[in-house]
């Protein structure tokens, strides 16, 4: 289904788990960050109204999505986080190489799934172009780091019943 007239962050909040008892680490690209700032403030703000507390959230910064997976193996194997969420936005028209980051931080992140007892979410924008990136961190499309919490929360959730 084509997500065109969508806004992706439309969601139930009766639904979501209670975050006030779960810690979250985020890694936000300071790449493209007119993008990834509104994916963090996106973030924090759904967290936060899920219950988080401002202490229980820590951000780290990296320069590129390509660091988004070292930096989440950073905050992984400190064995503190409930989730790990990565904020990033990759550009294809102004991207030479848009398929090697993309798919390197997509396996990346998904390495560090399988390797860590910590969700790892991912939340990184790959889009055609910088409308569509900001049609999606904040625009008529919603926000991409609204997303990423609420599956950050869901996430913890479920690994915290298994
Ligand atoms: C180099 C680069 C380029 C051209 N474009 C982007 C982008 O659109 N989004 C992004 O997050 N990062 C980009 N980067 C930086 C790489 O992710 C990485 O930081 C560098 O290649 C250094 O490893």
């Amino acid at each position: 289904m084509s997500s065109k007239k969508i806004n992706l962050s439309s969601y139930n909040s009766d639904l979501i788990p209670d975050a006030s008892q779960l810690k979250f680490g985020i890694v936000v690209s300071d790449w493209n960050t007119e993008i990834t700032h509104s994916l963090l403030k996106g973030a924090m703000d759904t967290l936060k109204k899920h219950g988080s507390g401002e202490k229980n959230i820590e951000v780290i910064h990296v320069p590129g999505s390509f660091e988004l997976t070292f930096g989440a193996r950073l905050l992984a194997e400190r064995e503190e986080f409930d989730a790990i969420l990565c904020l990033g936005c990759v550009i294809q028209g102004e991207t030479p190489h848009f398929d090697y980051i993309c798919q390197g931080v997509s396996h990346g992140i998904t390495e560090l799934n399988l390797e860590y007892d910590v969700p790892v979410i991912f939340g990184v924008l790959t889009t055609g172009n910088m409308q569509q990136a900001l049609d999606r961190a904040g625009g008529k499309h919603g926000n991409k780091g609204d997303e990423a919490a609420i599956t950050a929360i869901k996430m913890a959730a479920l690994n915290q019943e298994s």
